[in-house]
C-alpha cells in the first residue's frame, strides 16, 4: 500500500465518527483532505446530513466549498462536536507536532474548542518524542523582526541543539518568507535532541511576544487512528 492509500484509509476510517447533524472541524494536509472527500461524498449520497463544516485553512475552505460541504467558523460555533486532522508526528502520549502545511494557528484553534479531536495519520508519523522525526517543529510568528525571535527560540532550545529557519514560499520566488493565513511568518525548529518537558517548552515560547503559536498540540487528541501495512487501529486517549 502507498503512503496516500495509508492515509486515505486512516481518514474514511475518521469518517465513521461522523454523525448527521454534527458541526465538524475540518483538518487540513494530505490525510485530511481525504476525510473532507469522504463527508462530501456521504453527503452527496444523503448518508449524511446537516453538517456543519468549520475550515482549518482557506486550502480546506475551497475543498469544502467544492464539495458544496456547508461552512461556518467558530464565531458561529464556539463549540464542536468533532474535529479530524493529520499530524507530522505522534509521541507515545498522543501529543502532536502539527503544522508543517502551515495552518497550525487555525487548527489549534479549532480543534481545541472540539469535543472529539480525531487524528488520522499513516504510521511514518510515529515518532518516540516530539521532535524525534528531525523535521521541522513550525512556530508562527510575527513578520516584524522575524530574525529576533528566531534567534531567541534558537537560544531558549540550544540544549537541545536546536536550529531555527524562516521558511521560504514553496514557489514563485524563492526567497520570499511563506506566509500563512493570518499574515505571518513560520519558523522551522530542527532539534538534535529531546526537548523533555513539552508543556514548559510551549509556555516559554508562548512568553515571546514575537511568537503567536507553536505547532506542539499537547494533550489535545481524544483519538488516534494509524494506517499501516498490518491494517488500521483505532486509540482512544
Ligand atoms: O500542517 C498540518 O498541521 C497538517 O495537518 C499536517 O500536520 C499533516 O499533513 P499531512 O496529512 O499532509 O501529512
Amino acid at each position: 500500500l502507498t503512503q496516500d492509500e495509508l492515509k486515505k484509509i486512516a481518514a474514511y476510517k475518521a469518517v465513521e465518527f461522523v454523525e448527521s447533524n454534527m458541526v465538524l472541524g475540518l483538518g487540513t494536509g494530505s490525510t485530511a483532505k481525504h476525510a473532507i472527500d469522504r463527508i462530501g461524498e456521504l453527503l452527496k449520497q444523503g448518508k449524511l446530513t446537516n453538517i456543519i463544516g468549520i475550515p482549518t485553512s482557506t486550502k480546506t475552505h475551497e475543498q469544502a466549498l467544492s464539495l458544496n460541504i456547508p461552512l461556518s467558523d467558530i464565531d458561529t460555533h464556539p463549540v464542536l462536536d468533532l474535529a479530524i486532522d493529520g499530524a507530522d508526528e505522534v509521541d507515545p502520549d498522543m501529543n502532536l507536532v502539527k503544522g508543517r502545511g502551515g495552518s497550525l494557528l487555525r487548527e489549534k484553534m479549532i480543534e481545541g474548542c472540539c469535543k472529539k479531536f480525531v487524528v488520522i495519520v499513516d504510521e511514518s508519523k510515529l515518532v518516540d518524542y516530539v521532535g524525534g522525526s528531525g523535521l521541522a517543529l513550525p512556530v508562527e510568528v510575527v513578520p516584524f523582526c522575524w530574525k529576533f525571535t528566531a534567534n531567541k527560540l534558537e537560544e531558549l532550545f540550544c540544549d537541545a541543539g536546536c536550529v531555527a529557519k524562516l521558511r521560504i514560499n514553496a514557489d514563485g520566488n524563492k526567497n520570499a518568507p511563506y506566509v500563512t493565513d493570518n499574515g505571518n511568518y513560520i519558523i522551522d525548529l530542527y532539534f538534535k535532541k529531546d526537548i523533555g518537558d513539552l508543556k514548559a517548552a510551549g509556555d516559554a515560547m508562548l512568553r515571546f511576544a514575537g511568537v503567536v503559536e507553536h505547532g506542539m498540540f499537547i494533550d489535545m487528541a481524544t483519538t488516534l487512528i494509524v494506517a499501516s501495512e498490518m491494517g488500521v487501529t483505532v486509540r482512544h486517549k
